[in-house]
């Protein structure tokens, strides 16, 4: 393996840890838990992991336990700090026993149904200490859905003599390895399973859950580019630059790149939804504020969009939501069609009188763009939509008319960008690399108290990492009922903006002003080495919701 000098230098990075983790651990068990909404239905459907109470690790004796092999899988998209949790799992096994083996399943849950494996040893996860990416094993999308892949992934970690797994991975793959974790224990197979918060879009936290890995990383990497791309606007003074944001559905990317940067617009997808803003009203807005900064002869500016803007429009929600159910039944047939305006004409054919209006008055990029293969959890892949074209055009649009009347009279000339892979796979901040090693310590403790159906916690995460609180949050805890695919089911609850808490408030008395005056922030490039006050930094959203 080829590495550069700063992969070489962060290879000995000793990533901070709670001073409960430091030494011997010792499990305290809290209060029983409920789920969050639809505790009968909940407890119904997961009858062995229900109610389990939460659990916190203080220093102290801890017995001697028997050699075990786990294995671990890494599910989804890349966030930074992913070969941190193998490294501080592995760590942590081999401090409980060092007989303990670590195997890692290949390409994501997938790898533990195909039974693509490698053991991971020593040498080899100290290569990927403190690196971004999920290369140590790989990532995918395969969902562990069906009684047949619980099964073959059952005997295929029997033959290795695997008895706990470990599953890092967003909401749906959390969800999915406590359905996993139910299974197993419902018919008494040994086998633990422990999930840990994975995604950049910052979507999976809760009361227990402070924040998902990944967030703060990525999201300074695109608040480095923002910045970057502010000055060079404020330097030539001549484009406005759309920023599309990774996210998901969530806006939180958005909301705290806006925080660290200070633009001038920053789109709150969960604010449109809630004010049921239609698509004109959120031009408008910004056609607005570029005549304002227009008229002081600013002819320049930044946009943030959220990824997951087009879902919350309520007109384009029920779209796309109308879109899901005829694409999942029709998919043969339009595969079929060979040009992309016969695909149109069928689609707009099947759909309601309000949604086909739509669906015809979108620019045919975008309806094309709506129509492609969703994800395998039904979802419609609102990384593949080029909403910062969409925007510019039409705030362009609006901008010609708003000349004709008078109410305009600067240039606009938009720049379309997008964010999201920049940012999953860098050489995770300090803060990242401390808490992920935690949680794969956490992981590897809750595995050693013979735990399932728990999520690894690592809470107060604004303090120094010595105070941090390490422990286990039953998966149940986090659930509610959802529909998906038609279906009423059990699933970690979504985390989305909430517009009542500080990081948006923040943001909502501040945008007037960002708005009109060019107030940028250029945070610069992440820093690894150096005082701590600039090393060691938290997210602005974990900040503001500290109320630090
Ligand atoms: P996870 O939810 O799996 O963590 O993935 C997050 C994400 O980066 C989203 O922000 C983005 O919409 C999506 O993955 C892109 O998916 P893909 O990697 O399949 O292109």
């Amino acid at each position: 393996m080829i590495k550069s000098a700063l992969q070489i230098a962060r290879e000995n990075y000793v990533p901070k840890m709670p001073k409960s983790l430091q030494g011997t651990v010792k499990v305290v068990e809290g209060k029983k838990t409920e789920s969050v909404a639809d505790q009968a239905e909940i407890e119904k459907m997961f009858p062995h992991t229900y109610g389990m109470p939460v659990l916190s690790f203080e220093a102290g004796a801890a017995a001697d336990k028997p050699a075990m092999n786990v294995g671990v899988i890494l599910s989804g998209g890349q966030a930074p700090g992913g070969h941190n949790v193998i490294s501080g799992l592995f760590d942590g096994l081999k401090k409980l026993n060092p007989e303990n083996k670590l195997y890692g399943f290949l390409g994501g849950p997938g790898g533990l149904v195909d039974n693509q494996y490698i053991e991971l040893t020593a040498d080899l996860v100290d290569h990927y200490r403190n690196t971004g990416g999920f290369d140590i094993i790989g990532s995918g999308r395969t969902k562990l859905e069906e009684e047949e892949q619980y099964e073959q992934g059952l005997a295929n970690c029997k033959a290795l003599n695997i008895t706990a797994l470990v599953i890092i991975g967003g909401d749906d793959s959390n969800t999915n390895a406590c359905v996993l974790a139910e299974y197993y224990k419902n018919k008494e197979a040994e086998m633990q399973v422990i999930g840990v918060p994975k995604t950049i879009d910052g979507d999976l936290k809760n009361e227990m859950i402070e924040t998902s890995f990944g967030f703060d990383t990525a999201c300074k990497v695109y608040s480095e580019l923002i910045g970057n791309i502010q000055r060079d606007a404020n330097s030539a003074k001549k484009y406005w630059h759309f920023i599309k944001l990774m996210g998901r559905s969530a806006s939180h990317i958005g909301l705290e790149c806006a925080l660290q940067t200070q633009p001038n617009v920053t789109i709150i997808s969960e604010e449109v939804e809630a004010k049921q803003q239609t698509l004109d009203d959120v031009i408008t807005y910004v056609a607005n504020v570029v005549a304002k900064r227009a008229e002081n002869g600013d002819n320049f500016g930044t946009v943030l969009i959220p990824e997951g803007l087009v879902e919350f429009i309520p007109a384009m929600k029920k779209l796309i939501s109308e879109l899901n159910d005829m694409l999942a039944h029709n998919e043969e047939a339009v595969n079929k069609l060979e040009s992309n305006k016969e695909k149109r004409e069928f689609v707009a054919e099947k759909l309601s009188d309000e949604s086909r209006e739509v669906f015809v008055s979108l620019p045919n990029s975008i309806a094309n763009q709506l129509m492609l293969d969703r994800d395998p959890h039904g979802n419609v892949q609102v990384s593949l939509i080029e909403t910062e074209k969409l925007l510019i055009d039409m705030v362009k649009a609006k901008l010609k008319k708003m000349k004709k009347a008078g109410d305009f009279k600067g240039k606009f000339k938009g720049q379309p960008h997008f964010f999201g892979y920049e940012g999953r796979c860098a050489a995770p901040s300090n803060f990242d690399a401390d808490y992920c090693y935690s949680l794969g310590c956490t992981a590897s403790m809750l595995i050693g108290e013979g735990k399932t159906g728990y999520m690894a916690s690592v809470r107060n995460l604004t303090a120094s990492a010595d105070e941090w609180i390490a422990g286990g949050v039953p998966v149940t805890m986090m659930m509610n009922m959802e529909r998906r695919h038609g279906q009423m089911k059990a699933v970690i609850q979504k985390a989305l903006v909430k517009l009542n808490d500080a990081p948006f408030q923040k943001y909502a008395d501040n945008r007037e002003e960002w708005a009109i005056n060019t107030q940028y922030i250029y945070p610069g490039p992440i820093q690894y080495f150096g005082p701590t006050e600039v090393c060691d930094l938290t997210t602005k959203t974990l900040k503001y919701e500290q109320g630090k």
